[in-house]
């Protein structure tokens, strides 16, 4: 998905939840108030394929959150779901998981707030109990916080690696706990759905620079992250633009964790990218890049 900015971004639909605060230091600091939805809803997942999934917001992954350091991210948090407690785990937060991550019943609805103190892109995800089978369900995405003085203009992509359990029946992906547990996925993906960027693959101008932001959402495989035929010209693990790793082919993203990719095609061309841990690429986690 292409990112926009300082927003919160669902995947198809893009629902701007922005405010201003009134002078609150620094001088230019934002709240960015964002709502989500915690529902069960059999999604999409790939051509005649559907997946019985827990979600933010009906998608998987969860909308895109973009705010700038400083800002503060106020969270509107409804449990749509009638049988299971949610909630939702920050990374990008530095705050008391009790009171901020605090499971929200059925049919109800609280909001909590934290100010985010340290650029980058990192996950954010369902932290109720257990977490590998909220994080195993769909219940992920990624939040993206701005450096205070910018980055410079890219053309931007974000990608959010996870894996896919369970067993199919009647053209629905179906997952347990136990499935979760046994650690084989049947599918690996970005953005949600298996090979989807191979079916559709991303476009980009060749010879200007591109900024993949990557998240690694599991729920427990992490992403060797590599583009046939190209070498990054920096690797912000977290996303942090302080000390970037210059000229590196292939970089681990633990689940969990983040970094940013910038690159430049100086050659018009397709370019495969993928996870280098090839047993998972071939589940899914694969996908197409056309620089023209
Ligand atoms: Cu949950």
């Amino acid at each position: 998905m292409l990112a926009a900015r300082r927003t919160i971004v669902p995947a198809l639909v893009a629902l701007v939840v922005l405010a201003l605060a009134a002078g609150a230091p620094p001088a230019d600091a934002a709240v960015v108030k964002v709502s989500m939805t915690a529902r069960h809803r059999t999604v999409p997942l790939m051509p005649g394929l559907r997946f019985a999934a827990w979600t933010f917001n009906r998608s998987i992954p969860g909308p895109v959150v973009r705010a700038r350091e400083g800002d503060t991210i106020e969270i509107t948090l409804r449990n749509a779901d009638r049988m299971h407690r949610h909630s939702l785990d920050f990374h990008a937060s530095q705050v008391d998981p009790l009171r901020a991550m605090a499971d929200v019943p059925p049919g109800k609805t609280r909001t909590f707030s934290f100010v985010a103190r340290r650029p980058g892109v990192f996950l954010y995800h369902c932290g109720t109990s257990s977490v590998l089978q909220h994080v195993g369900q769909g219940m992920y995405g990624a939040i993206i916080v701005e450096p205070a003085g910018g980055r410079p203009p890219a053309q931007e992509i974000v990608l959010v690696q996870s894996e896919l359990y369970g067993r199919v029946r009647g053209r629905v992906l179906r997952s347990t706990l136990k499935d979760m547990l046994a650690m084989r996925p049947r599918y690996t993906a970005f953005n949600g759905s298996p090979f989807r960027y191979l079916r559709r693959p991303l476009q980009v101008r060749a010879g200007e620079p591109v900024r993949i932001y990557l998240v690694d959402a599991g729920p427990s495989m992490g992403s060797a992250f590599h583009v046939v035929g190209e070498i990054f010209d920096a690797v912000q693990p977290d996303g942090n633009p302080v000390s970037p790793r210059e000229g590196v082919s292939t970089w681990s993203v633990p689940a969990g964790a983040g970094a940013v990719f910038e690159l430049t095609f100086d050659e018009p061309g397709t370019y495969t990218f993928l996870t280098h841990e090839l047993g998972l690429a071939m589940k899914g986690a694969v996908g197409r890049i056309v620089a023209r």
